[in-house]
């Protein structure tokens, strides 16, 4: 019996036990050792079998770093049918986390029990896979055609209780694991209850039939436009309806052999893993431990301060919002009101579970409140001087100890810190708007931040169920650095004869959430051209690059917020219209400028904005602004709505092919006499040396 698996005999019971830290993912070797467990408890005298985990959580899924790489026997397939063939009652036990193929075994076995804190789920949709263990064919018949595609389509977990309202589960244990689970298998042996094989059912009829799968097509097409698995689920519901179980499972492998085998499922595995790297900072104080947080300080209750609170309300972190003057103070408070009370409509969240997040929201117009607090974060007007002058304040009354964050999108932290008499105690957390909503958290560490004040951020922005990436200072951090340059482009491609929605369906095509001039309507065309009036003519630089939104500005086009911008809106429906007025205005400022505009095709617009990115992402690199290209990859997926299925600017680099990448850069060159367009010295250095941006990361350790 191998190390990962044990089997023991307790009364009339045959326990297997899973032991593989730290998610007892099916490994080659779990899987050789249940299926060598199963087989030894068939031939003794015991009555039924309990399948169990130790550690922290019951089977997190397949080992996602095993894909990839050929597939070794026993297969999942494989040992799943031998429990499912049992001539005795097979029970799993959970506890933790009932995940992807870990949840499918337990949907071989014939009788399922969980602990109240436990979660099941098939998040195999969000690696860009599917279940590919039998949970498309077994689930719909447990459950139904409408409820299992939900279940697989959002990847989403589901607590003990609702997978046992829905029948997911047999029974949610009282007591604790393991007796509370061999007491409800003495229990089905007592009630004479038989093995009970899934693959026997049949799926309820009125569950869903073939419009059902349409119309999930459909929504699907929309919901998780551009991707895949989504799709092939569907494909495999429908043949669990139209065919008999072995043809539905057999058909159920060949697509996910597929999936496995798609640039998109290892695009969305490079950010699983990504994400967890992103949490380990290089070169701290390996002694360096969080500080406590269970009190957090907001100061501006505008719309990022206020989605802010919420973020840490819906953790369960009690806050207190500062605003200057009670009427700001109580705007601020209604609109966390208001957005909690959407929620509740949109039935994402109970009422008693919004108001008693909301409860935990305290405003106050006096900064002595604040003095009490673990961290404070500040969400002011972006003002040097503002700020600097709220970090003096909160240097005199926060405590001894506290963390001071500072919200700022683009301006030096270390000249923040500097404002005050503890700048190690000082950070950036870079929310992104809506706050509560937005998953990127970046961490801006200054030149004096503490180590232990890093590790405490980087955890808390995970305890906050962000995705927190650690970033140096510069102008504009890791995200708002890289997309000057690609906003720049969004202009010129304009300017040079590229209509609004050419440019925006070209980004939309290839997969972003939206185009860059949509995005620019729905921030307001005024931000930017404020603060385009702060800066010299130098400072601002080629007129081209933005003569076009000044115009518009200058007209009182100033984006969705007016009706118009470089679209025009439907006031009740706020749908988005091209407009050519605008075109009007393009051509006169081309004009204006002396630029001869032409035709220009998508794959240039796209090549122009997304490589944009990847320049100025190598540039970070080298600068060691970003630790490592997963991080810049996080950041653009969950901060600027890069497609995940692509799995960021330098993922999508490196599939390219870097030397494919620094080619096109230096044509980009040529044609516009740009030098920004020249490659970076890292992509240079790494095509000239055969090097790709793993070989780089393994030599950074
Ligand atoms: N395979 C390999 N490593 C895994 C893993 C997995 N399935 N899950 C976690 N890890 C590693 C992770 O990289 C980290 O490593 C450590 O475990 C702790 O994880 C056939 C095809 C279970 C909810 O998608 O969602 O089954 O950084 O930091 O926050 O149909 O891990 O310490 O070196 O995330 O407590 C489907 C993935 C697979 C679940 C725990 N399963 N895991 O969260 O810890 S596909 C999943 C999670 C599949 C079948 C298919 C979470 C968790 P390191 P962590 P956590």
């Amino acid at each position: 019996m191998s190390m990962l698996v044990k089997y023991e005999r307790i009364d009339e019971l045959g326990v297997i036990t899973i032991s593989n830290p730290p998610v007892n993912a099916l490994s080659h070797g779990v899987r050789s050792g249940i299926l060598e467990a199963v087989t030894q408890a068939q031939a003794d005298d015991s009555k039924a079998i309990v399948i169990l985990c130790e550690g922290r959580t019951f089977v997190a899924g397949a080992d996602i770093s095993e894909f990839g790489k050929p597939i070794q026997e026993p297969s999942l397939p494989q040992v799943n049918a031998a429990i499912e063939a049992s001539v005795k009652p097979v029970i799993a036990a959970i506890h933790g986390t009932a995940l992807g193929g870990g949840f499918e075994l337990t949907l071989s076995c014939h009788y399922r029990c969980a602990v109240p804190s436990a979660f099941v789920g098939l998040p195999e949709v969000t690696l860009g896979l599917l279940p590919g263990a039998g949970g498309t064919q077994r689930v719909p018949r447990l459950i139904g055609v409408k409820a299992a595609l939900d279940m697989m389509t959002s990847g989403e977990k589901v607590p003990a209780d609702r997978a046992r309202d829905l029948g997911l589960i047999d029974r949610v244990l009282e007591g604790d694991l393991p007796e509370a689970a061999l007491d409800y298998a003495r229990d089905c042996v007592a009630g004479g209850l038989g093995v009970r094989r899934i693959r026997d059912m049949q799926i309820p009829v009125d569950s869903g039939d073939e419009q059902t799968l349409d119309a999930y097509r459909k929504q699907l097409s929309k919901r998780k436009r551009g991707q895949e698995a989504p799709q092939r689920i569907v494909d495999c519901v429908e043949t669990a309806l139209n065919k008999p179980f072995d043809e539905g499972l057999a058909f159920e492998r060949a697509q996910f052999v597929e999936c496995t085998q798609s640039g998109q499922s290892a695009a969305l595995r490079h950010l699983f893993f990504a994400e967890r790297q992103a949490l380990k900072v290089r070169n701290l104080n390996p002694d360096a431990s969080a500080r406590e947080i269970s009190r957090v300080g907001i100061i501006g209750a505008g719309t990022m301060g206020g989605g802010i609170a919420m973020a840490f309300a819906n953790a369960g972190i009690p806050v207190t919002l500062l605003e200057l003057n009670q009427d700001g103070l109580d705007r601020g408070l209604a609109l966390i009101a208001k957005n909690y009370g959407r929620t509740v409509t949109r039935g994402k969240l109970s009422a008693s579970e919004a108001s008693s997040r909301q409860a935990l929201i305290t405003g106050s117009t006096n900064y002595e409140d604040l003095g009490a607090v673990d961290l404070v974060i500040e969400a002011v007007f972006e003002s040097m001087d503002v700020k600097k002058q709220v970090f003096r304040r909160l240097d005199e009354v926060c405590r001894t100890g506290a963390i001071l964050a500072t919200n700022t999108s683009y301006l030096d932290v270390n000249e923040i810190a500097a404002a005050t008499s503890r700048p190690e105690d000082v950070v950036g957390l870079h929310f992104f708007s809506p706050a509560n909503i937005m998953r990127l958290l970046e961490v801006v560490q200054a030149e004096h931040t503490a180590d232990d004040v890093i590790v405490t951020a980087m955890a808390l922005g995970k305890r906050i169920r962000k995705v927190p990436v650690l970033a140096g200072v510069c102008y504009g951090f890791i995200g708002n650095r890289m997309l000057r340059q690609y906003a720049k482009e969004a202009q010129l491609c304009m300017i040079e004869g590229a209509a609004p929605d050419q440019i925006d369906g070209a980004l939309t095509d290839f997969g972003m959430a939206m185009g860059p001039l949509a995005v620019g309507d729905l921030a307001g065309l005024d931000i930017g051209y404020k603060a385009r009036q702060a800066l010299t003519d130098e400072q601002k630089g080629d007129p081209r690059t933005y003569c076009i939104a000044d115009a518009l500005v200058e007209m009182g086009r100033l984006g969705q917020k007016t009706g118009a911008g470089y679209y025009r809106y439907n006031p009740e429906t706020r749908a988005r219209s091209f407009d050519p007025e605008v075109l009007e205005v393009i051509r006169c400022e081309a004009e204006r400028h002396g630029v001869v505009q032409r035709t220009l095709n998508n794959e240039e617009i796209l090549d122009r904005h997304i490589l944009a990115l990847v320049n100025e992402g190598f540039r970070i690199l080298e600068e060691g602004i970003a630790q490592r290209p997963g991080d810049i990859d996080l950041v653009y997926v969950h901060g600027y709505g890069f497609p995940s299925y692509r799995g960021g600017p330098m993922f999508y680099a490196s599939q390219r092919g870097l030397d494919v990448v620094c080619q096109r850069l230096e044509a980009l060159a040529d044609q516009s006499g740009e030098r920004y367009w020249e490659p970076a010295p890292l992509l240079k250095q790494l095509v000239d040396q055969g090097q790709s941006l793993d070989d780089w990361m393994n030599n950074q350790r």
